[in-house]
């Protein structure tokens, strides 16, 4: 074998020994040589280890700087030009409604045309309570900061901003200013407080058209939290909204297959599979009228108790019911969800679907050539005459929502009937929830 390398006291030495004796010895004066003494994988080595060191700071500088989370702050204050009325009492009154409404646009006023408009998400009116001096308001406000930003420093500006121009901008309520407090809330404290009022979604989400749920578009988490499956031994069968952290509203004919609750479960959040909650049921209410067949599918209406209350999330939590004498205008737009055939007599799907309908008037919808006189004043229509838009079987028990002038959604009616899915002059049936608002006070209690 030949070597290559160079006589030393008369032996040939390798390379390797010559730069052995070299590290002993070293030569400062030439980088290049001491480059070439370094094994290829010491240099990988090195390499590596800068490259990860750099993007782990890199990283870090940009997750302090760019990283913006969600800070809650809790603002009260007196109104001093509006008395108490005792409608204020409940959300979903219209009382309740207009002065929150007056109350969020004033938010958005003041901090929309500050220095902190990029960071201002939203304002939610919590409680509207009797005060001798008129109103007493409690509303939470989010706002993006980076996680760099100190806690005192955007309070500050939040409350600088809050007061400043609460004295200059023109509004129609009168706010006594000596009475504001703002505080901070912690994450948690503040989910807990939105997470806790029905009918609010979390993120906003834009819509892409006019789908159906035979073939529509998939729904996204957080889109439609107050959805639920219900499941006979295991699979689904209906659907059902979330009225309270252990109450759901679905149809009765979801019980054709019996009501031991033992055999039903619930689950939640987009995927039946997995889900992001599931609970046993303790009780189901069917409406006691149900299935005296003088009209078929009248009052297809029940309640389910769960055995255990639901953890409310930001992608779990319950609708608002709207009062018995609210009215939803004809030809308003609704939106129906479910996991329910894409097409008459089809498969049930595993992610949430969701199509956009509007109300079609009683005396249409009862026309000769639509239901010709079925629709009773328990029941109303969604959907389109010239069909393709619709809920189908699977759907049943599940929510047609809508929202009111502040972003809240309130549950409009049922998954009831319909003669096939999508049909032209056959649109969806469902039951009305404000007919049936005071039964399920009744026996819920909500
Ligand atoms: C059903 O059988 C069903 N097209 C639900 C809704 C509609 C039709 C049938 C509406 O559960």
């Amino acid at each position: 074998m030949l070597h290559s390398g160079l006589w030393r006291s008369g032996r040939c030495i390798s390379q390797t020994e010559l730069l052995a004796d070299f590290s002993v010895v070293p030569s400062d004066s030439d980088p290049d040589r001491a480059m070439r003494r370094l094994e290829p994988w010491k240099i990988a080595v090195i390499v590596v280890a800068v490259i990860v060191g750099l993007a782990l700071i890199i990283g870090l500088i940009t997750f302090f700087l760019c990283n913006d989370q969600d800070r809650y702050y809790n603002v009260s204050f007196l109104i001093t030009n509006v008395n108490y009325d005792p409608q204020y009492n409940r959300q979903t009154t219209d009382e309740f409604r207009n002065l929150s409404e007056g109350i969020e646009t004033m938010m958005s006023e003041i901090f929309k045309e500050s220095f902190l408009s990029k960071r201002y998400i939203r304002s939610h009116v919590v409680n509207l309570s009797p005060d001798p001096g008129g109103v007493l308001a409690s509303v939470v406000l989010v706002f993006k900061f980076a996680s760099a930003d100190s806690e005192a420093t955007t309070w500050g500006h939040v409350n600088r901003v809050l007061r400043r121009r609460l004295k200059t901008i023109p509004t129609s309520l009168d706010v006594d200013q000596s009475t504001i407090r703002l505080t901070e809330l912690n994450k948690k404290n503040g989910d807990n407080l939105l997470n806790n009022c029905c009918g609010i979604r979390r993120q906003a989400f834009s819509f892409t058209g006019v789908e159906r749920i035979t073939g529509g578009q998939r729904a996204r988490e957080g889109e439609w939290p107050w959805q639920a499956s219900i499941q006979l031994d295991g699979s689904h069968r209906c659907g059902a909204s979330i009225i309270s952290n252990t109450w759901l509203l679905t149809a009765a004919h979801c019980f054709r297959g019996g009501t031991n609750p033992r055999r039903w479960t619930a689950s939640f959040g987009i995927l039946l599979r997995p889900p992001k909650q599931k609970k046993l049921v303790r009780r189901i209410i069917v409406h006691e009228r149900y299935g005296n067949v003088v009209v078929d599918h009248e009052h297809d209406v029940a309640v389910v108790e769960l055995a255990s209350p639901i953890e409310f999330t930001s992608d779990v939590h319950s609708v608002c019911l709207p009062e018995a004498s609210h009215i939803f205008p004809d030809n308003s737009s609704c939106f129906v969800t479910g996991w329910g055939a894409l097409e008459n007599d089809g498969y049930s799907v595993n992610q949430l679907r969701q199509a956009e309908v509007k109300i079609i008037s009683t005396e249409i919808c009862n026309s000769r050539q639509v239901y010709g006189g079925a629709i009773t004043p328990g029941m109303l229509c969604a959907g389109y005459l010239e069909g393709q838009v619709d809920a189908c079987q699977g759907d049943s028990g599940g929510p047609l929502v809508q929202a009111n002038s502040r972003g809240i959604w309130y549950l409009v009616g049922i998954v009831s009937w319909g003669d096939e899915c999508g049909k032209r002059n056959k649109p969806g049936v469902y039951t009305r929830v404000t007919y049936y608002r005071n039964w399920i006070h009744s026996k819920t209690g909500i």
